[in-house]
C-alpha cells in the first residue's frame, strides 16, 4: 500500500510497531524473582533520582499486546495501578503475563517494557529520571492522541497538544480518529520519537488521516461518486440486467433525513433462472482502472429494501463478463422502511460458484490486488417478484483517496 510508513494503520500493526521500534529496555532497574507459596505479584521500590522515595508515584502495569485493541475500544489499557508508600515501595497482586511497568511522581517518570511476571513474586527496583514533555502542532481530524503502549494521553487545545510529563524513551504517537457508527476508534501511528530524561521536545507531528474512505454519499445531482468527484472526472453508478428484467433507479432525497440516496428497483420474472438479474455498479475510478485493495478490511454502508443481494467485487484477475459475481458476500435488508447498516469484512467474501468454474484456485488476496468494481446484484435465482434497494454512504475501510492514486 502507498503510504505505509506514515500511516499504518492496523491495529495490530500498531503494537507490533511499538514492539518493534522500542524493545526491551530495563535500564535504572534491577528485577529479581522469589517464589514465595504461589503467590504471583509485582513489588517493588521507586526512588527518585535525588535517592530519596518516590513517596506517592503513581505506578502503572500496561497491558502492551492488547494496547492498540483497549485503546480503539475506548478502554484502558492499565492492567491494575498501585500508589507507592512512603519508602516508595508498592506491591500489585493478581496480574501474569508481560507488561509494561509506568512509573510517574511529581516531575520524574520511568517506563519499563516487557517486564516479565512470572508465577512467583518479581521485584523490581526502578530509579525515576526527570520527566520529558513532548508538544507542538498536530492538524487534523483526529480525537486524541496517545503514546503506544502507555497511560500517556495528550492534552489537545485547538491545533495543539502536549503531553506535559511523560518517562524518557522511545515512543510511537498515535493518533486516534472516531470511526462513524460502531464504538471502535481507528489508530493511526503518526510520528515515531525518542525522549531524554529532562527533555523539552517540540515537534509538529504529521496530520493523519483514518484508513477510511468514503466512496459514495449520493450526494451529487449529477451522479458522479464522492471518488469521481474528488478526481474531477465523471463516474457514477451504471446498471445492468438480465434479458427479462425491468428496472428503475434514481437519486432520491430524504427531507427527514437530509440525504439524498441511490434507489432501485427490479422486476424479476425468470425464477431459477440465473440470467434474470440486475447489477447496480460503479468502477472504483473513474477510468475503469484495476485498483490495489489489499488493504481493504471492510465495505459498509447504509441500506433498505427488499430481497437478498450479493455485494460484489469485480476484479480484474477473474477476466470474466459482468454478470458473474467474481467475490461475494451476500445481504438482506432489515427493513424496507428505515435504514439500516450493513458491515461486510473481507473474510466473508467468497468466490461465487461461477467463478469457481473457471478460477478455483483464485484467494482473495489476489484478486484484491486488481479491482475494478463495487456492484449490488440481485438474481431471480432467490426470489421472483418486485425488489427494491435503496443505498447510502458506501464507505470503504482499510483504504484512502490515496491509495487510488496512480
Ligand atoms: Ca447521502
Amino acid at each position: 500500500m502507498k503510504d505505509a510508513t506514515s500511516r499504518i494503520s492496523a491495529v495490530l500493526a500498531c503494537a507490533l510497531l511499538a514492539a518493534l521500534a522500542i524493545g526491551c529496555s530495563e535500564k535504572s532497574a534491577g528485577s529479581t524473582t522469589e517464589t514465595t507459596n504461589g503467590t504471583v505479584a509485582l513489588v517493588g521500590v521507586a526512588t527518585l533520582s535525588s535517592g530519596a522515595p518516590a513517596k506517592g508515584a503513581l505506578v502503572r502495569l500496561i497491558d502492551d499486546e492488547r494496547w492498540a485493541e483497549l485503546t480503539a475500544a475506548g478502554e484502558t489499557p492499565v492492567l491494575d495501578s498501585a500508589v507507592a508508600d512512603e519508602t516508595g515501595s508498592w506491591r500489585v497482586e493478581g496480574i501474569s503475563g508481560r507488561v509494561n511497568l509506568q512509573i510517574d511522581a511529581d516531575g520524574e517518570a520511568l517506563l519499563l517494557r516487557d517486564v516479565g511476571v512470572a508465577d512467583s513474586v518479581v521485584s523490581v527496583d526502578a530509579e525515576l529520571e526527570p520527566a520529558s514533555s513532548l508538544e507542538g502542532n498536530c492538524e487534523g481530524s483526529h480525537v486524541g492522541l496517545a503514546l503506544a503502549g502507555t497511560a500517556y494521553g495528550a492534552v489537545l487545545k485547538g491545533s495543539s497538544y502536549s503531553f506535559p510529563a511523560v518517562a524518557a524513551g522511545a515512543y510511537v504517537v498515535v493518533a486516534l480518529h472516531e470511526a462513524e457508527g460502531d464504538s471502535s476508534a481507528e489508530l493511526v501511528s503518526s510520528a515515531t520519537l525518542e525522549l531524554e530524561p529532562g527533555d523539552s521536545l517540540v515537534r509538529d507531528l504529521p496530520e493523519t488521516e483514518p484508513r477510511r474512505l468514503l466512496f459514495d454519499d449520493f450526494e451529487d445531482p449529477d451522479n458522479l461518486t464522492a471518488v469521481a468527484r474528488a478526481y474531477g472526472i465523471e463516474s457514477g453508478w451504471y446498471r445492468v440486467s438480465g434479458d427479462s428484467t425491468e428496472i428503475h433507479t434514481a437519486y432520491l432525497v430524504d427531507s427527514a433525513l437530509g440525504t439524498s440516496y441511490l434507489w432501485m428497483q427490479s422486476v424479476l420474472t425468470r425464477e431459477d433462472d440465473p440470467e434474470d438479474w440486475t447489477i447496480l455498479g460503479a468502477y472504483l475510478r473513474p477510468d475503469e482502472k484495476e485498483m490495489d485493495l489489499s488493504g481493504l478490511k471492510t465495505i459498509e454502508f447504509m441500506a433498505r429494501g427488499t430481497g437478498v443481494y450479493d455485494l460484489s467485487l469485480y476484479s480484474g484477475a477473474l477476466d470474466q463478463p459482468e454478470n458473474i459475481d467474481h467475490f461475494v458476500a451476500s445481504f438482506t435488508p432489515e427493513s424496507d422502511r428505515v435504514f439500516g447498516k450493513v458491515v461486510i469484512p473481507v473474510s466473508d467474501l467468497r468466490l461465487d460458484e461461477r467463478s469457481i468454474e473457471s478460477r478455483p484456485e483464485l484467494l482473495w488476496e489476489n484478486a484484491a490486488k486488481r479491482i475494478k468494481a463495487i456492484r449490488f446484484i440481485i438474481r431471480s435465482e432467490n426470489g421472483e417478484g418486485t425488489f427494491s434497494l435503496a443505498i447510502d454512504d458506501v464507505v470503504l475501510t482499510g483504504v484512502t483517496l490515496a491509495d487510488f492514486a496512480d
